[in-house]
């Protein structure tokens, strides 16, 4: 097993892959989606209003991630000592009408080939994706983990205030579209989208060396915001990997979001997961509770037994990267950067007493 470490786009530099490697990482997931804006230094947990019009803001401007622009990244960070493991997420403004089924669909579907080309040659082995249409949202903010520090959660209610036309994935792709909101659909008209993305694009990703791993439903309800949701039961993680069987077809398997699931548990879906090689890369983080009752905690306050989860991993030989995730933030100048930093120390031990048994 791997230490590895999320940096956001406005993270992608010299201090930022430092921090990461002083932490112990030794592989980087990047997100190259450009959430929140360039405004807010407190983006990990950045939060909306119920039925928030804007989400994390706007969706970039429908260009491909460049050949030369992942290459000039992946040198940055393997000059740093530190191996390019993935990159998580894609634009809403390159799949907005593959996730809707809108006009462009077949459009965007071949410039997310296109993209998984590039990616495949850049030489970087993952893709993670959230194939959602309300994305990360209807959260709540307060002080919910150990002394007070500010994390995420749910209180019960479910935002379902219909998303306006021109945003998907809690973020805005046309700021001029025509008033009223996204209509309503059924789990599977939503699952024969998703299909259609599957079939399309794993053969490619087989064919240019890329593993596509796909993220659960965060928060995992049946319905958010009056759209469907695919994976907030573990079982459906099945469905989606039965829909086009595949070693590129894998799990951006977030324990967090598995354990806030109504059903099943998270041990026996890691077992169930990792016995199959599915899983392409771990989000390892904690909470209280399931959904709409919950809590982001730190990394070992949590339900989740990590070491459990870690004996798991090793039975079944997993030999990914396991990132922190979302963190509490803890009280002081550098509240993200110290709640990661206790999540990767918590994080290194575990992992090397696990490998010392
Ligand atoms: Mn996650």
């Amino acid at each position: 097993m791997k230490l590895g470490f999320g940096l956001y786009k406005h993270m992608l530099d010299s201090d930022h892959f430092r921090f990461a490697k002083q932490c112990g990482a030794t592989h980087l997931v990047v997100h190259l989606v450009d959430y929140f804006g360039s405004d807010s230094n407190n983006k990990d947990n950045a939060n909306q209003p119920i039925g928030s019009n804007t989400g994390w803001g706007s969706a970039g401007n429908g260009q491909l991630w460049s050949l030369d622009a992942l290459l000039k990244l992946k040198k940055e960070i393997e000059d740093h000592d530190l191996q390019l493991e993935a990159i998580e997420n894609f634009d809403p403004a390159i799949w907005h009408d593959i996730l809707l089924d809108g006009p462009k669909k077949e459009q965007q579907i071949e410039l997310i080939k296109e993209q998984i080309r590039i990616v495949g040659k850049a030489g970087i082995p993952y893709l993670g994706y959230n194939f959602s249409l309300a994305g990360v949202a209807a959260r709540d903010i307060g002080p919910y983990a150990r002394g007070e520090a500010e994390s995420v959660g749910m209180n019960g209610e479910v935002d379902q205030t219909p998303i306006p036309n021109g945003m998907v994935w809690n973020m805005v792709y046309d700021k001029n579209a025509e008033d009223g909101s996204m209509p309503f659909i059924d789990h599977e008209t939503l699952w024969s989208r998703l299909q259609f993305f599957l079939k399309e694009i794993v053969p490619v990703a087989e064919e240019h060396g890329v593993i596509l791993a796909a993220h659960p439903d965060d928060p995992p309800m049946p319905y958010v915001r009056n759209t469907p949701r695919l994976v907030y039961q573990p079982d459906m993680y099945q469905r989606l990997l039965d829909i086009q069987k595949s070693h590129h077809n894998q799990l951006e398997f977030c324990l967090g979001s598995i354990a806030e699931m109504t059903e099943g548990d998270v041990y026996e879906a890691t077992d169930r997961y990792s016995k199959q090689n599915k899983i392409g890369y771990i989000h390892f983080r904690n909470v209280v509770g399931k959904v709409p009752n919950y809590k982001e905690v730190f990394v070992d306050e949590g339900d989740i037994d990590m070491f459990r989860i870690l004996e798991i991993l090793k039975k079944n030989d997993f030999n990914g990267v396991l990132i922190p995730d979302h963190t509490p933030q803890m009280s002081c100048d550098a509240p993200w950067y110290a709640g990661m930093a206790y999540a990767m120390g918590f994080m290194k031990a575990a992992i090397n007493s696990i490998h010392r048994e």
